[in-house]
């Protein structure tokens, strides 16, 4: 028996042991086989789509065995691991991505071409998982692409929605939402883990017993079980084998749950608790940057972290009793980042694990818990902090209320140490709210339970501390630090800008793709006026390929030389869409002004706006109405013809930044001071050779710094100045400004329409200079200053042209390799671990 198991074993490990030849007849292969057999299409009935699949297929089938070769290596090894907690993932299309990360590229593009496809054209053919709102879901995916980069062992884990991002459509002037339910062709990236399925319990109720020693223990009893389905999407790192994987939960309902029901003899009532326990993981929700409080988000949060801790619970178990391993080890195998607080209730989670299941005592695993997590904030409007009333936290998770009110209790216990008798201090700092209903402040429970807190930009860590947690602070001074977002320049310079990556490439090898660092010294080809040119061509190159897609897609014709200004990011208020607007309707007037002589001394701008409304936002939804009346009317005036075009594109997504963000001169990231934490948007305009219009605010003030004030156009309030200003107008209204008082009049006058809501006035009534809480108005001369500005100096091209290589040059610190270096070392205290495939593939 055991020489026969042994020779089973030599002979599988023989069968499995050879890697996927790479070369184009292999390839070629590989794809027409999937169509033949995964697929089981016939050979002659090959479309664009059928051979989207099956390259999808082939490609993944190379993603897979380095995929198991990680993990494998990465549990032999024991290593410590990162898993970074997220209700969003914005991952963009993989194909391209894939193809790139495994140098495959080429191959694949000849495999293709020569069966008579094309590469671009089938991976236009994938439909991109739109798994998040905006900045906050975009930087989880672009730290995953740099953690596989770099050969750490991480793991993202996340939620899989049968319906992502909403679909914006414009109908007649107006956002109008479809359902995005992306899975309708399948998603060849994923694979069903079957064989990972845990229950999740929700409602019930605690029963309290003693031990034989006496001890009291609790039990959560009852309520319902839901199941959550593993799914796992390979991540590929880029120009190394190592390959990570993002886990996204799926819900379904769970044995007994259908038994019990059933058998009651209650078959409908059955079949609609299946519905509702699938309705968990049904759709995001599409609010950035706001909070709703709605019980199904509750839900949705506790799901996946419950699913989540039992597998990284699992998973670093099987090392406990091994060697010397305990429990209390955890954090040595095990860090956990929470991705702003929506996956904070993981805190209490890992607690009621420690204590009801391993019956740790209470300070043993508090101290594991705080070991393990840290935190991340992205943002202080109040609107977007988390808050969930008691009752509601009660109902659905009572094991986990009273364990938050314990935590609670021995926090303020220390606060009383340390502040004898100092209620406002007490109440500030609580993690329940005291008002009615009582309400659990979901910040203040992560900044506790967690080692660290980070801001994601210099100015934000600061008003982080100062105006969001100063008493905590003051106890954990160690607590709070910085770390700057990132972008992965895989993704957002390789992919999306071959024409400026092969320029890099040309001058200072490939190498710049993991480390941007490399590409200051093409900062001196500034002065040299051939590089110039060539800068200018791949420019023209990105500008004229957008040109065509907007006249495909959108019938919209716009001069490629005119300049191409754009402002694509959600549509919010603090993000000052409108100032864009109002700045847009000035220039219109002007020109409808001009006389032919002025005309000429006018850059001939495009302006590009694209973004979502939540579909709840009513200010931002009568936002975009505006910019598509604006357009409407400003793009049929012949007084405009070669001077302004304005388009509002709709439906933006990661794919359609990838076109719009190469092709841009000028990019606006003008929200209030102080209010945005970070972007990230601002940094892949410059990275592509754009240049800024921007606000002291959020990672703008950073990138000032890294590529010099004289190449940046900045205007508008300082965040230190915003409050004194807010206070002063409210008494003593500022005259308005006659540029701004003509455009509002425009706009009221209704040269653009008068919508029956008074969607407009109500835009314009915010901004009046009394109650200007945006300080749109205030800020509005200074913004068509920087505008001017920017205008002057485009007319220069061959110093607009330096400008932006020293610009792009610059931007090594944006890179998301160096914000993952930070995390690493100060956050998570983990190493990479590559892993080295054998030399040769066929000893794997
Ligand atoms: C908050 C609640 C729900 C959904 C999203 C948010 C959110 C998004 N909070 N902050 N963000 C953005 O995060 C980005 C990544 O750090 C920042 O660049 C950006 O400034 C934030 O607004």
């Amino acid at each position: 028996m055991g020489v026969d198991h042994l020779a089973h074993k030599e002979l599988l490990w023989k069968l499995s042991s050879t890697y996927l030849p790479n070369d184009v007849a292999s390839l070629q292969r590989s794809l027409v086989r999937h169509v033949e057999y995964t697929l089981a299409r016939r050979r002659y009935k090959l479309d664009t789509s059928s051979f989207y699949q099956a390259t999808a297929h082939s490609v993944r089938d190379r993603l897979i065995e380095r995929w198991t070769d990680t993990q494998q290596y990465s549990a032999k090894k024991g290593a410590k691991k990162v898993y970074y907690l997220s209700l969003e993932f914005l991952i963009g299309r993989s194909l391209g991505n894939a193809v790139s990360n495994l140098g495959l590229r080429g191959a694949y593009a000849e495999a293709l071409r020569q069966i008579g496809y094309d590469l671009e054209d089938i991976m236009s053919e994938e439909k991109e998982p739109a798994l998040g709102n905006g900045g906050l879901g975009r930087l989880a995916s672009c730290f995953l692409d740099t953690l596989a980069t770099q050969n750490y062992p991480a793991w993202g884990y996340g939620i899989r929605y049968k319906y992502g991002m909403f679909e914006q459509r414009i109908v007649n002037g107006k956002q109008v939402e479809f359902p995005d339910y992306w899975l309708t062709d399948g998603n060849p990236w994923e694979v069903e883990r079957l064989d990972v399925q845990y229950p999740v319990r929700l409602f019930g109720h605690v029963r309290e017993f003693q031990d034989p020693d006496g001890n009291t223990l609790y039990a959560w009893e009852g309520g319902e079980v839901v199941m959550a389905q593993a799914y796992d999407t390979p991540i590929p790192g880029y120009g190394t084998y190592n390959t990570n994987n993002m886990r996204l939960w799926s819900s379904k309902p769970s044995h007994e749950f259908n038994l019990a029901s059933f058998n009651a003899g209650n078959y409908y009532g059955a079949v609609e608790a299946k519905e509702r326990c699938e309705s968990i993981t049904s759709v995001l929700y599409p609010n950035d940057a706001t909070e709703e409080g709605k019980r199904l988000r509750l839900k949705q949060q506790y799901f996946f972290v419950s699913a989540t801790l039992q597998d990284i619970y699992r998973r670093f178990k099987k090392n406990v009793g091994r060697g010397s391993t305990t429990m209390k080890n955890m954090p040595d195998k095990v860090a956990i980042q929470l991705n702003d607080t929506h996956p904070a209730i993981a805190i209490p989670e890992l607690m009621r694990l420690l204590l009801d299941i391993e019956r740790l005592p209470w300070d043993e695993a508090w101290e594991i818990t705080r070991k393990v997590f840290a935190y991340t904030n992205h943002t202080i409007l109040p609107e977007a902090l988390e808050k969930w009333p008691v009752p509601m936290i009660t109902e659905l998770l009572p094991r986990h209320m009273q364990i938050i009110y314990e935590i609670n209790h021995r926090f303020l216990l220390e606060v009383q140490k340390m502040w004898p008798n100092d209620t406002a201090r007490m109440s500030s700092m609580s993690i329940i709210e005291e008002s009615s209903p009582k309400m659990v402040r979901m910040s203040n429970l992560a900044v506790i339970g967690s080692h660290t807190v980070n801001g994601v930009a210099m100015i934000h860590t600061k008003l982080l501390k100062s105006l969001l947690f100063p008493d905590f602070l003051l106890m954990w001074p160690e607590k709070f630090i910085n770390v700057t977002n990132g972008v992965t320049p895989r993704r957002w310079l390789l992919q999306a800008n071959p024409a400026l990556a092969s320029i890099y490439t040309g001058m200072v090898g490939p190498g710049w793709v993991n480390d941007l660092k490399r590409l200051e010294p093409i900062k001196t080809m500034a002065q040299d006026p051939q590089f110039r040119q060539r800068w200018r061509a791949a420019k023209q190159t990105n500008k004229q390929a957008l040109a065509e897609w907007l006249y495909r897609s959108m019938n919209i014709r716009v001069d490629p030389n005119a300049l191409f200004d754009m402002q694509i990011k959600r549509i919010h208020e603090y993000k000052r869409q409108l100032l864009n607007v109002l700045g847009i309707v000035h220039r219109y007037a002007e020109i409808t002004q001009a006389t032919p002589e002025q005309r000429k001394t006018m850059v001939p701008r495009v302006h590009i706006i694209a973004g979502k409304a939540a579909p709840g936002y009513v200010m931002a939804k009568n936002l975009v109405m505006l910019v598509c009346a604006v357009s409407e009317v400003v793009n049929s005036d012949a007084a405009c013809r070669d001077l302004l075009k304005v388009v509002f594109v709709p439906n933006f997504n990661v794919s359609l930044a990838e076109i719009l963000i190469p092709a841009s001169d000028i990019s606006q990231h003008i929200s209030t001071a102080g209010m945005e934490a970070s972007g990230t948007g601002n940094m892949k305009f410059v990275m592509n050779g754009g240049l800024i219009v921007g606000t002291m605010d959020g990672a703008n003030i950073e990138i000032e710094q890294a590529i010099g004030e004289h190449n940046m156009f900045t205007f508008g309030a300082k965040a230190d100045q915003v409050a004194a200003i807010r206070r002063k107008m409210a008494h003593d209204p500022p005259k308005i400004d006659p540029r701004l008082h003509r455009a509002m009049g425009m706009i009221r006058a209704g040269i653009f329409g008068k919508p029956d809501d008074g969607a407009y006035n109500q835009l314009l009534d915010a901004i009046d200079p009394r109650k200007d809480v945006y300080l749109t108005a205030h800020d509005f001369p200074s913004y068509l200053g920087a505008i001017a500005e920017a205008d002057a100096a485009y007319q220069y091209e061959e110093k607009w042209t330096a400008k932006c290589i020293e610009a792009a040059c610059s931007m090594w610190m944006f890179s998301s390799d160096r914000t993952i270096r930070e995390y690493a070392a100060k956050i998570w205290n983990v190493e990479p671990l590559p892993f080295r495939p054998p030399r040769h593939h066929s000893e794997r």
